[in-house]
């Protein structure tokens, strides 16, 4: 029997940044302002992670692309002390979605050792298909959507008639919607948040079997964090938007054919994850505020050990307020 101690669980650390930008960023909900809502959440989320024991680097920034408030790719985060690691925040995701009071806006942190997380550089959209354990070896996202609907029913011992693929409702998933449709299977079309979407996905009875098509590169590796840590699956492949993208991506050596697997978007099994709700969702219920406190509902996970932890917790806002840097 291997005698090791049992190490840290960064993920218990880590799910109180996701708390503290959810209760931040909550106050925002259908407010109608994106860029404060994201400015809420980025700055609880660093004031926390500062007071973790790490020397952690943002890979993941995020932010980029929808000209939002973020921590900047590059930012060392943490005590500075070890252990080395890099960090992937999504600290809203579903901006739009808390913006306009609706379902499944999250907030979101992971980590992995240093060097491991796929840096996406300013590649900022990826194809993907992403599943949960009992379909994990089956996917090929160079298969057609029939073909990887019909090897997970297989593997799930369902009719594809019985699968729920859930897609980003955008225009550009036109012929993929379509594609899906011709199979019989049945389609969730989500406003935003695909890194809610691919943990559907491993999540148990969340009546989500697979999620397809294009989202953002940062989503995808958080969304690689998470799903490692449930023995789930993804792969992805780069995607520019127009022939200068393309061209600039490969200058930086970015390859947009090659199918990126759970192992090139984070190589290693060694990742914490932890999410928060910020609005209620499927899978988490929003941050309710009452009196002088509030509750929040999130999940924690650590790859290694493949244990997932759902925490409920209960905060008393007039004491926080008293002693934090953050006005919840
Ligand atoms: C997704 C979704 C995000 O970006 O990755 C999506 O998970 C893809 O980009 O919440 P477009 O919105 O540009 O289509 C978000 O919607 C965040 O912008």
């Amino acid at each position: 029997m291997p005698d090791n101690k049992p190490t840290r669980n960064l993920a218990l650390d880590l799910v109180r940044v996701t708390e503290a930008a959810a209760l931040a960023a909550g106050r925002q909900m259908g407010l109608g302002d994106k860029i404060a809502a994201d400015q809420a959440a980025v700055d609880a989320m660093r004031l926390v992670l500062n007071t973790i024991e790490m020397d952690a680097v943002i890979v993941i920034g995020e932010g980029e692309k929808d000209e939002a408030p973020m921590l900047y790719n590059g930012e060392h985060l943490g005590t500075g002390n070890p252990p080395e690691l890099d960090i992937a925040v999504d600290p809203i995701d579903g901006t739009r979605p808390l913006a306009h009071g609706q379902w499944n806006s999250v907030a979101t942190v992971a980590l992995a050792p240093r060097g491991a997380m796929l840096n996406p550089g300013p590649v900022l959209y990826m194809d993907k298909i992403a599943v949960g354990p009992e379909a994990r070896d089956v996917i090929d996202l160079d298969a057609p959507p029939a073909e990887n609907l019909k090897r997970i029913a297989q593997a799930k011992g369902d009719k594809v008639e019985d699968l729920t693929v859930m897609i980003l409702d955008r225009p550009r998933h036109a012929d993929l919607i379509q594609a899906v449709r011709a199979c019989g299977a049945r389609i969730r079309l989500i406003p935003d948040g695909d890194v809610n979407g691919a943990l559907m996905t491993a999540w148990p009875a969340s009546g989500i079997d697979v999620l397809l098509g294009i989202g953002g590169t940062p989503e995808g590796v958080i969304a690689a964090c998470a799903l490692r840590c449930m023995g789930g699956n993804i792969q992805g492949r780069l995607v520019a938007r127009t022939p200068e993208e393309e061209a600039r991506g490969r200058e930086l050596g970015y390859d947009f054919h090659k199918v990126l697997r759970i192992d090139d978007l984070v190589a290693s099994q060694d990742v914490f994850f932890a999410v928060t709700g910020i609005t209620n969702g499927d899978l988490l219920r929003g941050v309710d505020y009452y009196g002088n406190g509030a509750t929040t509902d999130s999940l924690v996970m650590r790859g290694l050990t493949g244990t997932y932890r759902r925490i409920q917790a209960t905060h008393h806002l007039d004491t926080l307020n008293r002693i934090s840097g953050i006005a919840y």
